[in-house]
């Protein structure tokens, strides 16, 4: 159990749809995250019916991704592992990736006072690492602005504090309806809010051409010479997350990252709506 505690005698709790009996138990004091998000990538997400969505595994990595890629966790965060059989689950409710939430100061939202990586349904619900719980944060009762981020997408946060509790409604990022921080923060689709897919470099923008673009990175990780190469596996540079690295052709990364900068200028960036 993570988070804030206290020592309770004879204390019944329930953690991963299992009860613990335990005459000394560390009772959870912390906040229970109620959250939504929907990925513009994860094809899965936008009731389509694409077969390599359902084809496809899930979430390769059995722990977060986050760490290893140069996001640095604040706080608790950091070394989350997937629970057992978690991975097997089908549907609605079936994990699609990680993500990295953070739990960010009332009046300050640039201050990240603490922060955790999760897992997202495919619905859009964001989970605890037994793929069925909300996500317990060690803070206080309180308000603090919510951010969501995931690699290779545009991170977005809340327009204004957010009440955590052990019992919050549901925030839910995914609709279009809820304000986000900044100018565009998310892809708008219909009543749906995405966050925008392209970032291959994971470095807060949606870049095409010039310095540090995201087109360059996906050409690179095919190996950076012949355009018709692809590669598989979990990889950032995967811009729709079909499980293939793809440059040209049908179905390829780098079209998304063009048409999420506005499909016709490509000089034009697109940068993380986060202070
Ligand atoms: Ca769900
Ligand atoms: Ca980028
Ligand atoms: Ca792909």
């Amino acid at each position: 159990l993570q988070g804030r505690t206290a020592i309770f005698d004879f204390r019944l709790d329930t953690y991963g749809g299992q009860d613990l009996f335990l005459d000394d138990i560390t009772v959870f004091q912390g906040c229970r995250l109620n959250l939504r998000v929907k990925l513009d990538g994860a094809l899965r997400q936008r009731d389509r019916a694409d077969e390599r969505c359902i084809a496809r595994g899930l979430a390769d990595p059995a722990s977060e991704p986050y760490s290893t890629s140069g996001y640095v966790f604040t706080g608790e965060g950091g070394g989350e592992v997937i629970g057992s059989g978690v991975l097997s689950v089908t549907g609605t409710n079936a994990i699609v990736d990680w993500v990295a939430i953070e739990v960010r100061d009332a009046t300050d939202p640039a201050k990240v006072i603490t922060s955790r990586a999760a897992l997202l349904q495919r619905d859009g619900d964001v989970v605890d690492l037994d793929g069925v719980s909300l996500v317990r944060i060690g803070v206080p009762a309180g308000n603090y602005h919510i951010a969501i981020r995931h690699r290779g997408h545009l991170g977005a946060m809340s327009a204004s504090p957010v009440a955590l509790s052990q019992s919050m409604p549901l925030f839910d990022l995914s609709l279009a309806s809820t304000a986000a921080w900044g100018t565009n923060a998310r892809k708008i689709d219909g009543a749906t809010a995405l966050l925008w897919a392209g970032d291959a470099l994971g470095n807060g923008d949606i870049k095409y051409t010039g310095a540090g673009n995201d087109r360059d990175a996906v050409l690179l990780a095919i190996g950076g010479v012949i355009p018709t190469n692809t590669v598989s596996g979990y990889r950032r540079e995967d811009c729709n997350m079909d499980g293939v690295v793809k440059y040209t052709g049908a179905a390829n990364d780098r079209d998304l990252i063009l048409l999420n900068i506005g499909g016709v200028l490509p000089t034009a960036v697109r940068s993380q709506q986060l202070p």
